[in-house]
């Protein structure tokens, strides 16, 4: 098997392989042209013992990485090998030998060859099909075709729309949330609920961030869009978890690291059951909804402009939940280490903008 059979270090390695072959990238430019002069390609991107022990014939080169060059050397017949980091291209017309044992089932002695060498030196191998005008790449056991940048915007612009859509409903429950922290009457449920919409947003968010990486300089505009419309969601998810983490107890208590990766981990079905959220939360299941949950408000003291996290982190362990900052006067705000005259003003007043501009409708 390949010497990094584990499967996220499969799907890292070939979300560097499609930034590599990217459009806007030589690597891709080089590809192109191949298809475009209707020959085929099968390149071998790293070079190490295994690599050296199952490649026959062909020529040592080792020239600099040019897109006309890759272009020119497979018109021969055989692979190409570049070294790791695609700066060089090290030998062509080399006729690789895999283990003929390695099971695949891809069809066509180019596509089986890449399909092999892929999974049995761990580098990615990327054949370019002069038949069926393709370029695939193989990364481990893994197999991915490259799509046409407007198949994959397209693709792109409705996720884009679907993310729009999550997040003016996050914004809406975000916002209620934060009026109920105000008036102490939060249940778990409000909490779910955001976490909830937040994690939606970043998932979808997760998907565009792939189209992104595919469509090198092609995504640019949708690179804008995305992070104006993710700005600041990464942070307030894990404000939120620590806002309501449970007090810890037991021997091994959680830590709000512990919470968010058991967000990560709810599937899709379960993150649309508003008490699954919960229960990641740690905040009980289904029956716990209703009951009254409240804040530490590390969520709303980051909204108070200009206050950094030591600060905020202080505040917090002082007045213990966000009621108690909420009745602090400057006074009271003031014997908190770090807190200066100046400061305890920002904070009450920002504190009080918060609780006018956010009264429940
Ligand atoms: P031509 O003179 O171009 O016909 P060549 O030695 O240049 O022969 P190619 O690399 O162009 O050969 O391969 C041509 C086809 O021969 C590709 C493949 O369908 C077949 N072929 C080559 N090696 C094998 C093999 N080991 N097993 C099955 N088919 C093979
Ligand atoms: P196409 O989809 O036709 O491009 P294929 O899988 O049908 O690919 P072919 O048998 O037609 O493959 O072979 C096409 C070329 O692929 C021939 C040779 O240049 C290259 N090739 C095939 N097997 C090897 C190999 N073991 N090592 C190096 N080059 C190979
Ligand atoms: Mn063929």
């Amino acid at each position: 098997m390949a010497p990094n059979s584990d499967k996220n270090s499969t799907d890292a390695r070939m979300r560097a392989t499609l930034a590599a072959v990217a459009p806007g990238t030589e690597l891709r430019e080089g590809l192109e042209r191949i298809l475009r002069g209707r020959t085929g390609a099968l390149l071998v991107l790293g070079q190490d013992k295994t690599v050296d022990s199952i490649s026959t014939g062909g020529f040592e080169i080792n020239v600099e990485f040019t897109a006309t060059g890759l272009r020119e050397l497979s018109k021969m017949d055989g692979a190409i090998i570049l070294d790791r980091d695609m700066s060089r291209m090290l030998r062509a017309a080399v006729h690789l030998m895999p283990d003929p044992s390695i099971h695949t089932e891809e069809t066509g002695t180019r596509h089986r060859t890449a399909d092999r060498v892929a999974r049995q030196t761990g580098f990615p191998v990327i054949s370019v099909s002069q038949s069926m005008h393709i370029i695939a790449l193989y990364v481990d056991d893994q197999r991915y075709v490259l799509e046409d940048s407007g198949a994959i915007l397209s693709r792109a612009n409705q996720a884009l729309a679907t993310l729009e859509r999550y997040k003016l409903r996050l914004d809406e429950v975000s916002g209620t949330l934060s009026a109920l922290e105000i008036e102490d009457l939060v249940t778990v449920r409000d909490v779910a609920a955001v976490a909830q919409r937040l994690e939606m947003v970043r998932r979808i968010a997760t998907e565009i961030d792939g189209y992104v990486v595919e469509l090198g300089t092609d995504g640019r505009l949708l690179t804008l869009q995305l992070n104006e419309l993710v700005a600041g969601v990464a942070g307030e998810r894990e404000l939120v978890v620590r806002d309501y983490l449970p007090p810890a107890t037991g021997r091994r208590p959680k830590t709000a690291d512990d919470v968010l990766l058991e967000l990560d981990a709810v599937s899709p079905t379960d993150l649309l059951d508003i008490g699954q959220v919960a229960r990641a939360l740690q905040l009980g299941g289904a029956e716990q909804l209703d009951a009254a949950v409240t804040p530490r408000g590390y969520r709303l003291l980051a909204k108070v402009p200009r206050l950094p996290g030591a600060v905020i982190d202080r505040l917090i362990e002082h007045f213990g939940h966000l009621q108690k900052l909420l009745a602090a006067s400057i006074d009271d705000l003031q014997t908190v280490d770090g807190v200066g005259e100046n400061r305890a003003r920002t904070v009450r007043e920002g504190l009080s903008r918060l609780a006018e501009s956010s009264i429940l409708e």
